[in-house]
């Protein structure tokens, strides 16, 4: 049978918040609230306790405190272009936009320490400020290496440590019900986790200044219902002894997926928690829901659920979008408003290549025009995303490419909102290396903005026109020929009917820059081209075609290496994403303490963490 599961749930403690406060150095003990426009969207726990609540209106709210700092989010399209200040914000719905981009780079940067600390666990991203962590191997794992330290060879886990008992090692956790059961491998298991999460808070703590709370139960569903109960700061095990009775109070609105519509039903039922749910009689609810549904509420209300920890995919586009209260048909600020949501898309891009080390290929105009006998109507229009130069994705570019859609959209105006989107991902070194043959293929021309690559195959140029026949001598003809054999009739679209100057040839045909796509070719093989290309072309210019070995390592040599650009980027930008903020603030709490979190127990800790310290 298979071991017990240990799952755990960490969520940030009043996130908005403390990425602010963080920033700006304001202190936890200080009331503070994130503001939008005019009401609270963050609230963190200083001011709760002052009675200010989320959704409340900022002057209500100071009302109820007023020492109480609030800070706006950060906005997009106004004077200052940044929103830091604390105190009165000054913010025009009318031409700014909110930007949450600051919270979604604290979130990356958390929950890329999660993985690093704990690289063998399966950890699930549920929203910008919570994951799921199946820590299951990890226990076992660690269970197995104390019982070898322990006895020499495999035998029964067992976690005591002589002095305190079982109940010590749930590291400072709240136990609901009480102390864990000794004899229990179940218990054994989840005060493992326990150990785990509380390094794991630690880390996020020391290392990014951040606290948070955790739920440490034998499923999903119970380690969400465990992490709310005691924030902040804490966090709480659940025993399987004690779900019967935590279930049955347990009121359906802290219930994931039984708030909302189910929630009102239920309730229309006379059912206003967990228990009274499991306790209402099953014909009922199936006469209501139908026998699949009941059965999985049934299944929900008694603290039962199997639903696995899973890595989410990568998302598969960014928006940026903006509506208007009223209509504009002025072009100038459509373009201005262009600009605003390119600066939020290329931030976005740019966190995304950070962590994914991938970049767009198509960008994508959606708009809601009145064109429709007075009707808005939502349409979209879609093209290649401007060119990822060294200092791109450019908010500019983007802008222009936005406005070139919008012009070539019909029944535009007057509109009413703007979303552009960036999707159609692909492996950064790919679309950069595509970048760079097309480069070359287009001479020094091809060095203004434009797009990277087009999969758009056209009809090929007749081979035996006077601009092929030119072409046919240019420099990397060889390198071009060997190294696209066997690639060219699966990848290589290679289309064109006209011959810019500069532009490259195979076999008489003309190769445009926007003709050539390597989509299934592997990258070494692509590192390969390129650098084949460097050497035919240096080659070229010394009036010779084929290089020997030597030859052509002495020309590659002091050129960095595609691969090395790749990765002094990724570090140029994790440096700045991941220290400074955007204002060159360094990101360090002054108030957190650079010593290591002994979290609440510390006399059994120093013998713990020998036997829980590691996590990777
Ligand atoms: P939550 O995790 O719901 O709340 P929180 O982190 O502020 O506080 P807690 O300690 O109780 O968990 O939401 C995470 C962030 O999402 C929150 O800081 C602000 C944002 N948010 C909104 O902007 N609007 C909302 O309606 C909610 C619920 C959250």
């Amino acid at each position: 049978m298979a071991a017990a599961r240990v799952i755990l749930h960490i969520d940030l403690d009043c996130f908005y918040c403390q990425v602010e406060q963080k920033r700006l150095g304001i202190p936890a003990s200080v009331p503070c609230a994130v503001q939008q426009w005019e009401g609270l969207i963050a609230v963190n726990y200083a001011a709760r306790a002052a009675g200010i609540t989320r959704h409340m209106r900022v002057k209500e709210a100071r009302q109820h405190c007023p020492d109480l700092k609030t800070v706006h989010v950060q906005t997009l399209g106004g004077s200052d272009g940044n929103g830091e200040e604390f105190g009165p914000a000054n913010r025009d719905k009318a031409t700014e936009k909110a930007c949450l981009e600051r919270y979604r780079r604290a979130s990356v940067e958390i929950i890329g320490l999660l993985h690093r600390s704990a690289s063998k666990a399966v950890i699930e991203k549920a929203s910008i400020d919570e994951v799921y962590i199946d820590v299951t191997a990890l226990v076992d794992e660690e269970l197995q290496e104390r019982a070898a330290a322990e006895g020499g060879g495999p035998r029964r886990p067992g976690l005591r440590d002589g002095t305190e008992g079982l109940h010590g090692f749930a590291w400072g956790s709240v136990v609901v019900g009480g102390p864990l059961d000794e004899g229990s491998e179940v218990d054994q298991r989840l005060a493992c986790g326990a150990a785990i999460a509380c390094r794991l808070r630690g880390a996020v703590r020391e290392q990014l200044g951040f606290t948070c709370s955790a739920g440490i139960a034998g499923n999903k569903l119970l380690a969400k219902i465990a992490s709310a109960m005691n924030k902040p700061n804490q966090q709480t095990l659940v025993p399987s002894r004690a779900v019967p009775s935590l279930m049955s109070d347990l009121p359906l609105k802290k219930l994931r997926n039984f708030g909302g519509k189910l929630g009102q039903e239920l309730e229309a039922l006379g059912c206003t928690t967990a228990g009274e749910v499991a306790r209402h009689p099953r014909a009922v609810l199936e006469a209501r829901f139908g026998m699949q549904r009941t059965a999985w509420m049934l299944q929900a209300v008694n603290g039962i659920s199997d639903e696995p920890v899973q890595v989410k995919e990568k998302v598969k586009s960014m928006l940026a979008a903006k509506s208007f209260d009223a209509a504009t048909s002025d072009v100038a600020a459509i373009k201005r408003w262009f600009r605003v949501l390119g600066e939020e898309l290329c931030d976005r891009m740019l966190n995304d290549y950070a962590e994914h080390h991938r970049h767009p290929r198509t960008l994508s105009l959606s708009y809601r025009g009145g064109g429709n006998g007075g009707y808005a109507t939502d349409r979209s229009k879609a093209g290649p995303m401007p060119r990822f130069g060294k200092d791109s994705p450019s908010i500019e570019a983007i802008a222009d490419a936005a406005m070139a859609l919008f012009q070539k959209a019909t029944e535009t105006l007057p509109c009413t909102r703007l979303a552009l989107s960036a999707h159609d991902f692909a492996p950064a070194a790919l679309t950069e290396q595509q970048g760079a043959i097309t480069r070359f293929f287009a001479g020094p021309a091809a060095s203004a903005p434009g797009p990277s690559v087009s999969p758009l195959p056209s009809t090929p140029a007749p081979s035996s026109s006077p601009s092929a026949s030119r072409a046919q001598n240019q420099p990397g003809r060889a390198a071009f020929d060997k190294l696209f054999k066997g690639v060219r009739k699966s990848s290589l679209r290679q289309t064109s009917t006209e011959q810019p100057s500069g532009s490259g040839n195979m076999h008489g045909k003309h190769i445009q820059p926007a003709d050539i796509c390597l989509d299934g070719v592997d990258i070494e093989r692509q590192r390969r081209i390129l650098q084949d290309i460097r050497v035919q072309q240096a080659f070229a210019a010394r009036g010779s075609d084929h290089p020997d070995e030597q030859q052509a390592s002495d020309i590659l040599t002091p050129q960095p290496l595609h691969q090395k650009r790749d990765q002094q980027e990724l570090q140029r930008q994790m440096k700045s994403t991941s220290t400074t903020d955007r204002s060159g603030t360094k990101a360090t709490h002054p108030n957190m303490s650079s010593k290591r979190p002994r979290l609440e127990l510390s006399k059994t800790q120093p013998k713990l963490t020998s036997l829980f310290g590691r996590l990777k």
